[in-house]
């Protein structure tokens, strides 16, 4: 066969296996891109934007251009050398060809060293192109402008030289496919958190994003990097020195090269605020660098907490988890051949990459603390009073365990708990108020559902330690009920209830409080949200009673009720406004917003930890003006909290 006959011909031994590849793809989109709703969506554009972050790492590009067009369509263009497009020996297709319709012909040919194999990135551009309806890639280099269009994956003619061009570059269009996605319609919020934390995360790239249905544009460029990134995070708290950061490049024993960065600044708040990443991936199941990185720190810090005879001879060391207290810290490493692990694939294996972090750590934090003394003691302070505060919580906890043991009965008194034993099928309703929760408890399945009502105030956790909050009421009760502990010693198996669902009025206080709730499982029952055991009711907005007869509707937004009375004659019926959950009686609630035959939950997930840690912080911390900012402008995901 010559060269030419294969590379216009459908039928080559080589097109056949390509096409046949890419079916696979078109049958299980989930196995390539995680899921086909909007989260698989959107990971399309990553997928496109993650190669031409490869070719700025590899030193050839500056400039990322991402835009949404009106249509939905996502159009990403990059300043780099653009995609080869010589004729392929083995294939006899031009290399562009061959990286959009053979699957995993990606990271083969040159340029990307640090694509990675496994997790969810790194899959190809060939899986998008065949998830596309259309897609169309335009290369600029040798001085011409070349083109080719795809259908579903199939090239819909050669590669063709469609004009001049002086510079070079990579620009790819592309239409998701409508009969694969559930939804095709794409979110700027979620792109612009993917796109400014890949510009945090390589410094000096300029990624501009713009969002042609609206009319917006935003340029996300740091020469600062992760130090941008650490301040960025900490910009809604009280920072207790500057940030402070570590570089290295290594070689491992096989000659791979490792390249670690760590940024850290401590701050006043209680929670430990640390990111890791593996060649731009967030790692949030940790791994060899998380290691590295915490053994390093905790090493430093008790030596000089020994130095300055803070801990005392006798005096047990501080514990890893009081020296992260405060802390917000990113950890970034690119390794050639990164392997991934855990559940999700986003813990890190690779061994020699501990011993690199933590000497980059050891080191640069060893220096900084001796070149500043000052800030050396304010971190002390902070250590220990975190473990004081740790002590005092612990003996709290054993206090109540015991007592528990004497009283036997362990459930809270105003639990109504169900009689199903087996929590794979019981549910917990978490009721704002006494009303509501003395329907819900009347309206139950009191088989598989069990009622705790909330009555005093929930504390705000983003603002004390773990010692005052398993001193307030509410939550030793929901502690207890749930059975399965708290913080470090929380464990999952011992859950009592599968489905925790907060079920609040509609306003501003019941929205509040399911902040205040979800705040308090992210930060102390965390397993929990990640095991996707949280949900939020949707109790019903309105009721649209018939004048005449009995018939009552129930809506969940006012378009629904719009085109209701709309089709059905406004003047039919009477429209009641829910204000609360205590308007409804026993029979109402359960049958609107309990009985899992109609309910409709929305499931609490985790899309990207960063942007749930960002929206607590906001949401929960000190200061009031950033929190009236982003009510205002994320009003959507206060509303829904679909975080
Ligand atoms: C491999 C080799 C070369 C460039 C690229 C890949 C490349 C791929 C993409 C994908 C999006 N944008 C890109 N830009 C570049 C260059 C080979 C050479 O010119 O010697």
């Amino acid at each position: 066969m010559t060269l030419s006959a294969n590379h216009n011909s459908n039928y080559g031994a080589d097109q056949i296996q390509v096409l046949e590849g890419l079916e696979g793809v078109r049958k299980r989109p989930g196995m390539y891109i995680g899921s086909t709703g909007p989260r698989g969506l959107h990971h399309l554009v990553y997928e496109i934007v993650d190669n031409s972050i490869d070719e700025a790492l590899a030193g050839f590009c500056t400039e990322i251009n991402v835009a949404i067009k009106e249509d939905n369509s996502i159009c990403v263009s990059d300043n780099g050398r653009g995609i080869p497009v010589g004729i392929q020996e083995k294939t006899g297709l031009p290399a562009v060809e061959v990286a959009l319709t053979m699957l995993h012909a990606g990271g083969k040919f040159g340029g990307g060293s640090y694509k990675v194999s496994g997790g969810l990135h790194g899959v190809g551009m060939s899986v998008v192109n065949a998830l596309s309806e259309w897609l169309e890639v335009r290369v600029e280099r040798d001085g011409f402008l070349f083109q080719q269009e795809y259908s579903k994956g199939k090239p819909l003619y050669p590669l063709r030289q469609i004009g001049l061009s002086d510079r070079t570059g990579t620009t790819i269009s592309f239409v998701p496919d409508k009969g694969i996605f559930e939804e095709t319609e794409y979110s700027k919020e979620t792109l612009a958190v993917r796109m400014r934390e890949l510009a945090f995360l390589n410094k000096n790239i300029k990624i501009t994003l713009s969002d042609e249905r609206y009319g917006s544009t935003e340029v996300f460029k740091y020469a600062g990097g992760l130090t941008d990134f650490v301040k960025y995070l900490n910009k809604n708290k009280d920072p207790i020195h500057p940030v402070v950061y570590f570089a290295s490049q290594k070689a491992d024993d096989r000659g791979r090269i490792v390249q670690a960065e760590v940024a850290i600044q401590y701050t006043g708040a209680y929670v430990e605020n640390l990111h890791s990443y593996v060649n731009n991936i967030n790692t949030q199941e940790g791994g060899t660098h998380e290691v590295g990185f915490k053994a390093a720190l905790t090493r430093i810090v008790n030596d000089y907490a020994r130095r300055l005879n803070v801990l005392k001879d006798g005096n047990a060391n501080l514990s890893g988890e009081d020296i992260r207290e405060g802390i917000t810290a990113i950890i970034s490493v690119k390794v050639e051949e990164p392997q991934f692990e855990g559940q999700t694939k986003t813990k890190l294996g690779n061994t020699e990459v501990k011993g690199i972090v933590d000497r980059l750590v050891g080191e640069g934090m060893g220096d900084y603390l001796e070149e500043n003394p000052a800030q050396t003691r304010k971190i002390i302070e902070k250590t220990v009073q975190a473990a004081r505060a740790r002590e005092a919580a612990r003996k709290a906890r054993e206090i109540s365990r015991k007592q528990s043991a004497l009283e036997r009965t362990s459930l809270p008194g105003k639990l109504a708990d169900c009689s199903m034993k087996d929590p794979a099928m019981s549910e917990l309703f978490i009721v704002e108020g006494d009303s509501a929760g003395g329907s819900a408890k009347q309206g139950r399945d009191r088989r598989t559902q069990a009622i705790l009502p909330l009555r005093g105030k929930i504390l705000n956790v983003e603002k004390a330690r773990l010692d005052k909050i398993l001193a307030n009421e509410e939550i030793r009760a929901l502690i207890t009920a749930m059975g399965s502990g708290v913080s470090a010693e929380f464990d999952i198996e011992k859950a009592r209830y599968h489905k925790l669902i907060i079920m609040t009025d509609a306003d501003v206080d019941g929205a509040h409080i399911r902040t205040l709730l979800l705040t308090f499982f992210y930060r102390y029952m965390y397993p929990l949200v990640e095991a996707g055991f949280v949900y939020i009711a949707q109790p019903p907005l309105f009721a649209a009673k018939a004048k005449k007869g009995k018939e009552v509707k129930y809506f969940y937004n006012e378009n629904d009720l719009e085109n209701f009375l709309q089709q059905n004659g406004k003047d039919k019926y009477s429209v009641q406004r829910y204000k609360g959950l205590g308007e409804m009686n026993a029979d109402q609630l359960w049958e609107t917003t309990m009985n899992p035959e109609n309910r409709t939950l929305l499931r609490v997930s985790l899309d990207d930890d960063v942007f749930t840690d960002e929206t607590f912080t906001i949401l929960m911390g000190d200061k009031v003006e950033p929190r009236r900012e982003f009510i205002n402008t994320n009003a959507q995901y206060v509303k829904n909290l679909d975080i």
